[in-house]
């Protein structure tokens, strides 16, 4: 029997308060439809097998793989031959339409649970839910005593934008593959499926070029404050790209540019229009760095950046920056912009970046990713009126680098304090004027890290932030409430706990 739990919101609201533990009204992000199947469970045991379409066998091992440590289950994974009767399926037939691209059907019965989707994005997207519907000590790294119960249930659930996306900045500090792996990690939980690493800065380099091999070896030999920095060589940079796909997420690699450029201009005197190579900075000043923009081995240096970095990067798109370039005039800017975007394209790649960058181009494919603190903004406006689509980071909303409130110890505030409710309290689809839901590509979480060396301190920052980003990213708008969202959000911290994210405990959120 089917029990509507959630017609979208209704009868959350009524238990959120009383049953905020309660796995089905406790997932983030909020689902389009979840029913309840009263009185079933499924109970995962040492028999339990993973069946999977064979397109789908790595999001089988991944799921395997956060459950063997806690049950200490063998969970063997193999390919599903038509619909077995047991166990835990997933399959790219019979999902329901609204599916689409990314979404999926959780089916929970009493003897099997069943995600269907049409590609293997969607049911990674279902496995997400999945692990959300288990005790929070599934995602323990050592052998717990379960019982491993899942509530019985029918979910059908899709995005709201296809593009979830959350940047990492390892150029002010570096955060090396091992921090950049587990940030990912924390991403897929959420859903998150694009991941943007910000490579370059006045601080550091942190790829190997080989045409420029200076730009690592001495662009990335320190950071801000003065520690030893650190660069990312190309092996593991495709690491990074195949862990972050091995969970459905693509790497968007950003070169920032025309400001911002220190470390390579440091690295490389011919940079610079008067051929000297500044000090590295170590210092958080912005605006002050240029490419020299009427030099030609400017250009020549980013199409072998480009080229080199593209060719490591399998996804579609390609970030050049462009903000804050206080030290280039506008006619230079525009006159850098008219041979840069053409490299991007050259090799294949859709161009993002800050949003000013969007002023110097009639490209409707490039993308600009808002930052601004206003809710208006004319070159964002004017793309918009050209067909261009827009990836959403407001600053005062977005970025998980500002300080939740004044006595928070990492961070910085010149966008404003970002408490969690207020990084919940916006909507990406109306938030601009002139930028409608439709021409909205997608919504990204940037984390700054001019503050953030440690992991630990990533996580303070991210947790719980990134969740409520997130949610605005994936669910319907019609489910947004901030009493519902912030008991919801509570019962993620066992969650949280066991896997080692060290979170803020807002005063704002009635944690479990
Ligand atoms: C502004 S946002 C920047 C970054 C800083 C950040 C700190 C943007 C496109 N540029 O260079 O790291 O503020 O919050």
């Amino acid at each position: 029997v089917l029990v509507a739990v959630i017609a979208v919101t209704a009868a959350l609201s009524v238990s959120a308060q009383s049953q905020a533990a309660e796995p089905l009204q406790s997932l983030v992000p909020v689902p389009v439809s979840v029913q309840a199947r009263a009185g079933v469970t499924y109970t995962l045991t040492a028999a339990t097998k993973i069946y999977t379409a064979p397109a789908a066998r790595d999001v089988g091992d991944f799921l395997a793989g956060v459950l063997r440590p806690s049950t200490g289950y063998a969970l063997p994974v193999s390919d599903a031959a038509g619909a077995p009767a047991d166990g835990i399926s997933l399959l790219l037939s019979g999902a329901p339409s609204p599916a689409g691209q990314q979404g999926y059907q959780l089916d929970v019965a009493a003897n099997a649970v069943v995600v269907r989707a049409n590609t293997s994005e969607g049911l990674f997207a279902g496995v997400q839910t999945l692990r959300q519907l288990l005790p929070a000590n599934a995602e323990s790294a050592t052998t717990q005593p379960g019982p491993w119960t899942v509530p019985g249930t029918l979910i059908v659930d899709y995005p709201r934008f296809s593009y979830r996306g959350a940047m990492l900045d390892v150029a002010r500090h570096f955060h090396p593959v091992a921090s950049v792996k587990r940030y990912v990690d924390q991403l897929a939980l959420y859903k998150i499926n694009y991941f943007h690493l910000h490579l370059s800065d006045d601080q550091g380099w942190r790829i190997v070029v080989d045409s420029w091999p200076r730009l690592a070896t001495y662009g990335g030999s320190t950071q801000v404050g003065g520690g030893a920095g650190g660069y990312f060589t190309k092996a593991q940079y495709s690491e990074i790209v195949q862990y972050a796909a091995a969970r459905r997420i693509t790497v968007i690699p950003e070169i920032d540019m025309p400001g911002h450029t220190n470390a390579a201009q440091a690295s490389y005197a011919e940079l610079n229009c008067n051929g000297q190579a500044p000090p590295l900075r170590t210092d958080i000043e912005v605006g002050y760095s240029s490419l020299c923009v009427n030099k030609d081995i400017t250009y020549q240096f980013i199409d072998d950046v480009v080229r080199e970095i593209a060719a490591l990067t399998p996804g579609p798109y390609f970030h050049i920056g462009g903000d804050e370039a206080h030290a280039t005039s506008d006619a230079d800017y525009q006159a850098f912009m008219n041979r840069a975007l053409p490299i991007v394209k050259k090799y294949g790649k859709t161009v993002l970046g800050w949003h000013e960058f969007v002023k110097t181009t009639t490209d409707v494919n490039a993308i600009p990713q808002y930052w601004g603190t206003t809710t208006s903004n004319a070159v964002v406006q004017a793309a918009v009126q050209r067909g261009n689509k827009v990836i959403m980071s407001p600053a005062n909303k977005a970025y998980l680098d500002m300080k939740y409130n004044s006595s928070t110890p990492l961070g910085l505030s010149w966008a404003g304090l970002i408490e969690v409710q207020t990084a919940y309290e916006w909507n990406p689809g109306t938030h601009l004027s002139g930028v409608t839901e439709a021409a909205v590509r997608g919504v990204e979480a940037p984390l700054w890290t001019e503050t953030l060396v440690t992991s630990r301190d990533l996580e303070f920052m991210a947790f719980p932030r990134l969740s409520a980003i997130a949610e605005l990213a994936w669910s319907p708008w019609s489910t947004h409430n901030w009493d519902q969202f912030k008991a919801r959000l509570g019962a993620q911290a066992p969650r949280w706990t066991t896997m080692g994210i060290n979170f803020y405990r807002s005063a704002q959120v009635p944690w479990d």
